[in-house]
Formats: C-alpha cells, sequence, structure tokens
C-alpha cells in the first residue's frame, strides 16, 4: 500500500510541482467571464480539461488540485477528472476548506472554514480517487494584523485539517497565506510569516501530524505589493529560506503559492532559492502564475485549445527549468 509519504515525496519530487487548479466557482466563474467566456459547469469543465491534457504535462508536474466541482466531473470522453490525470502520471487532489469567512470577534480578518463534517468528506474524496487535500490560511499585513487570534485560530485549523488528511490516507497541503497587499517592507513580511509559521508548527506537533506526510505551501517572502521598491530575487530568496529554516528535516517538501506575482517574477525567485542547501525540496504549486497565460490565449474559443496548452506548458517548463536547478547548484 502506497503510505502517505510516499505519496508526500511523489507530490514533491525532483524537477515536477503542482499545479493549483482549484479556484471556486464563483472566483473561476469571473475569471472566465473576464475573459469574455461564459461561465457554466460546461465551460468550467473544458477549461480544466484543456490544462489537465497539456501535452507532457506530467514531465514538471507531480499533481493537480482540484475543486469540489471539477473531481466529481468527467473529460468530454466520460472519463472522470481522477482516473484522467492518474492515467497521464499526475495525482489528482482536492480542495477541501469552504473558504475565508469573517472571524467572529477579529473585525477584519478572516479564519478559513470547512472543518464541519470533513472526515466524512475526506472518505468520500479518497473513494473518488484524490490522492492529497489543500487548505488555504489567509493573512492580512496591516499595522494591526495579523492579530494573534487569527494566527493562532487558523493554525488550529490548519492541524486539525491536516490531522484529518492523514487519518484518512489524504496527504494534506498546509498552506498559510501571507497576502501581499499592503505597502510594507520585506523586514515586515519576513517577520509576519515567521510568526504564522510558528504557530502553524506548534499546532502540527499538538496533534501529532506527521510532518513527512504533508506538503506546506508558503508565500514567498516579498514586499507588498504597494511598496516602491520590489525585492530582488537574490532577496526574496535569502528572506524566504531564512523564514523556513525553523521547519524540521523531515518535512516531506515545500510548494510555494504565487500569490499575484507577475509570473516570470514568480519563477525568478523560485530559481533564486534554489542555491541554498536545505534539507527539503523547494518546488512550486502556482494557480495563477501558471494559468493566466492560458486562460487568456485560449478564451473559450476550440480552436484555441491548443494555444492555451501551448501557454500552459511554457510555464510550467520554466518553473521545472528552474527547479532543477537545484542539482547542477547543488553539485558544484
Ligand atoms: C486557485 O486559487 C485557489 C483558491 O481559490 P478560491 O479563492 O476561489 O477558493 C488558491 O487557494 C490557490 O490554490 C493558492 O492561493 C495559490 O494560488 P496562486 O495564484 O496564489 O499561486
Amino acid at each position: 500500500m502506497t503510505t502517505i509519504r510516499q505519496i508526500a515525496q511523489q507530490m514533491t519530487t525532483f524537477g515536477k510541482g503542482i499545479l493549483a487548479a482549484d479556484e471556486s466557482i464563483g472566483t473561476m466563474s469571473s475569471r472566465l467571464k473576464n475573459a469574455g467566456v461564459e461561465p457554466t459547469a460546461l465551460s468550467r469543465r473544458d477549461y480544466r480539461e484543456l490544462l489537465a491534457t497539456a501535452p507532457d504535462l506530467a514531465y514538471g508536474v507531480s499533481g493537480i488540485i482540484f475543486c469540489d466541482e471539477t473531481l466529481n466531473q468527467t473529460f468530454a470522453d466520460g472519463t472522470p477528472f481522477p482516473d484522467a490525470c492518474r492515467a497521464r502520471g499526475i495525482l489528482p487532489g482536492i480542495k477541501v476548506d469552504t473558504g475565508a469567512k469573517p472571524c467572529p470577534g477579529l473585525p477584519g480578518e478572516t479564519v478559513t472554514e470547512g472543518l464541519d463534517g470533513l472526515a466524512e468528506r475526506l472518505a468520500e474524496y479518497a473513494k473518488t480517487g484524490a490522492a492529497f487535500a489543500k487548505w488555504r490560511a489567509v493573512f492580512t499585513i496591516t499595522d494591526n494584523t495579523p492579530s494573534r487570534g487569527s494566527i493562532v485560530t487558523n493554525a488550529n485549523a490548519l492541524a486539525r485539517y491536516a490531522a484529518a488528511c492523514q487519518e484518512a490516507g489524504l496527504v494534506p497541503i498546509v498552506e498559510p497565506e501571507v497576502l501581499m497587499a499592503g505597502a510594507h517592507g520585506i523586514g515586515r513580511c519576513t517577520e509576519v510569516t515567521a510568526a504564522v509559521h510558528q504557530s502553524v508548527r506548534e499546532q502540527l506537533a499538538l496533534l501529532n501530524v506527521d510532518l513527512a506526510g504533508i506538503v506546506l505551501k508558503p508565500n514567498m517572502v516579498t514586499e507588498g505589493d504597494d511598496h516602491p521598491h520590489p525585492a530582488t530575487p537574490d532577496e526574496v530568496a535569502a528572506a524566504t529560506v531564512d523564514v523556513l529554516r525553523s521547519w524540521p528535516g523531515d518535512l516531506a517538501g515545500v510548494a510555494f503559492l504565487s500569490g499575484g506575482q507577475p509570473p516570470q517574477r514568480a519563477t525568478a525567485n523560485l530559481a533564486a532559492m534554489q542555491s541554498y542547501d536545505t534539507p527539503w525540496p523547494l518546488t512550486f504549486s502556482f494557480g495563477r502564475a501558471l494559468v493566466s497565460p492560458a486562460l487568456a490565449a485560449w478564451r473559450g474559443d476550440e480552436e484555441r485549445i491548443g494555444d492555451g496548452q501551448a501557454a500552459l506548458s511554457a510555464h510550467v517548463a520554466a518553473n521545472a527549468a528552474a527547479v532543477r536547478m537545484r542539482g547542477e547548484l547543488q553539485s558544484v
């Protein structure tokens, strides 16, 4: 039997990353609308099928994260998404949180929900063919936030989710995202990301989560969107790896979110991290930095499916090349 540790290793295997295609129905629909595509269950299916069938996707992608709607859909030929992905050498995953909702007691802050009935849903997803799951906690930087209450509440929910996944035989992707919104400098992002990670580690330990059976999906440590001076890839890499050093060596791997960075910047930052000798692989689990160019190229036109797939493949190849630099940089 394949253990969760083995699955976690497959997910972070050398040279590959994870494709985040788990936009909820609302988010996906507005992105389709902006691209001139009528948002329907069918158009959302067609778009995800375009992504999953991009030629040679498995060269640079170990898994794809879907939302509930997609995991239960079939390709146009009737093959269920999980089966079609596995047949292509790609592990199917499922986003199981139900979104960041206003947190009672903490005005302006959110807590990610979805714990009610989670064990039953995980059992169903495992039967449907999912190999791993994902839960995203969101933290906003202002002068007063994130509060200690928001950090601990979200970290506890992440840990409860992670423990439930491991009991159900699914690898949890643990995603604490410190948003880029704001005018803060990279130093403030370092401080907040470190505090969030410390709390997540503490909560995971309290619930006996096996770190060798999780994939951490953090933000890269950067300046805020409205800060006047963008940090260089070397500065981002140094700050990010510095924060990550507090994670023990048995963590299966780290797969970054892109957080709204332009695709080329996310790739350059990922490449810069590869020169650091870390006990865990540093790879990608990008959403927008991989799929935005594909959606823009496709625009819902059957005749441009190839263009959409070529755009996805180009960005997957660039990020796979970035993480493959690790082998070269560290063998010198
Ligand atoms: C794909 O977007 C995911 C969430 O979508 P909803 O907000 O609609 O639920 C999101 O969790 C995503 O997987 C991660 O944030 C990574 O995406 P980016 O675009 O930041 O790499």
